[in-house]
């Protein structure tokens, strides 16, 4: 949904004559495959769930399946339509969709049409958010998960002189959001409450516990058709809150969109990385415009934390080399049914390029 200018796709119409345009319509639809990988790999991650070993090899037939029939369809009407005749990249998008519909299969044609919709989502497109977060006490909690979540949590930090109990708080959300994509202007508020865990007492540079919660985007813009947007904050997972020095701080909430045609999808992960300032204590100033480059959504690569255990280390490339020679559907990277050395290559970019990512935040801030 957000992100940072790039080539317009609508010069894909010179892709025939002008070798410069190549790039940006070949990058279009590269970044459709990639997605495709994830949402394969994300099938297989979901088959694991399965009880019996037949049934768990039966879904993983399916996903490769229908992935690989949906990475054909794609490559297929995307070289027709790229040389039809078309002046935008909604007349494009049209084009591409009116084909789609008219394919057979029902999981193919959704899928194709899923991706054909967020193929030019994030592309020249910025976003605004100004507002506040506090954090205050918690309401009472009623969510099932999130009661589960706090009683897994542990009740004290330790390692230091003595132990710092931990406190169940909420952190109010409220701001004004504009988003543009592709110069369309969506004005509306973001806002919601997120469970976290404080050390008692604690001030300055310190680390919070994201425990769970949501937030919604709401706007009276037709494009949204009256339903809003909530990214609901994973259980368990890997966000957080890092107060740095001189308040910098930054948010950094794994969320699932709900199933909003403009949110992301159940399939896929994206991380937001919200940047904050605390003016006085627990009480934050949130002021992002893209345009500086400083919020981030992003979505790392399912298998790059292979081992699951959110930290992008040498534990995770030696489960995925092990996991490679034994075939593991998860690690055809380049999707030529060959597992080999071309798809570890692929998976120590992708590790290279998340592990990155997720130092930056660690290292960020000094935690004391
Ligand atoms: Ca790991
Ligand atoms: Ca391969």
């Amino acid at each position: 949904m957000i992100g940072m200018v790039s080539a317009k796709c609508f010069l894909a119409l010179a892709c025939i004559s002008t070798s410069l345009m190549v790039s940006s319509c070949d990058d279009k639809l590269d970044q459709a495959h990639k997605r495709l990988q994830k949402i394969l790999q994300y099938k297989v991650e979901n088959c694991g769930l399965l009880s019996t070993p037949e049934a768990r090899a039966e879904c993983i037939d399916n996903a490769v399946n229908t992935t690989n029939e949906a990475h054909d369809k794609l490559t297929e009407l995307w070289t027709i339509t790229v040389t039809e005749e078309w002046q935008t990249d909604e007349e494009f998008k049209r084009e591409m969709k009116r084909k789609i519909l008219d394919l057979a299969d029902g999981p193919i044609r959704d899928l194709l049409l899923e991706l054909v919709d967020r193929m030019f989502d994030g592309e020249d497109s910025d976003a605004e958010i100004e507002g506040s977060a506090t954090i205050t006490d918690p309401p009472a909690i009623t969510d099932p998960n999130i009661i589960t979540a706090l009683s897994m949590a542990p009740k004290s930090i330790t390692g230091g002189p003595t132990p710092i109990r931990l406190l169940t708080k909420q952190l109010l959300i409220n701001a004004d959001t504009s988003i543009n994509v592709l110069g369309e202007v969506i004005e509306g508020q973001l806002a919601g409450s997120i469970i976290v865990r404080v050390g008692e007492g604690q001030v300055g540079p310190r680390q919070i516990q994201v425990i769970g919660g949501s937030l919604t985007f709401s706007s009276s813009h037709s494009v949204l058709g009256g339903t809003p947007i909530q990214y609901k904050v994973r259980n368990n997972s890997s966000s957080r809150m890092v107060v740095g020095l001189n308040g910098e701080t930054v948010l950094t909430l794994d969320a699932n969109g709900s199933a909003h045609p403009l949110s992301f999808t159940h399939d896929e992960n994206p991380i937001f990385e919200v940047p904050m300032t605390e003016i006085t204590h627990n009480n934050f100033n949130i002021s992002v415009s893209t345009s500086y480059g400083y919020l981030h959504a992003w979505e790392p690569w399912p298998v790059s934390d292979f081992n699951h255990d959110n930290l992008y280390d040498n534990n995770d490339i030696t489960a995925f080399a092990q996991a490679l020679s034994i075939s593991d559907p998860r690690t055809d990277l380049n999707y030529d049914n060959n597992f080999d050395t071309d798809d570890f290559d692929l998976y120590m970019e992708y590790f290279t390029e998340d592990e990155s990512r997720w130092l930056y935040q660690s290292n960020r801030f000094s935690n004391n």
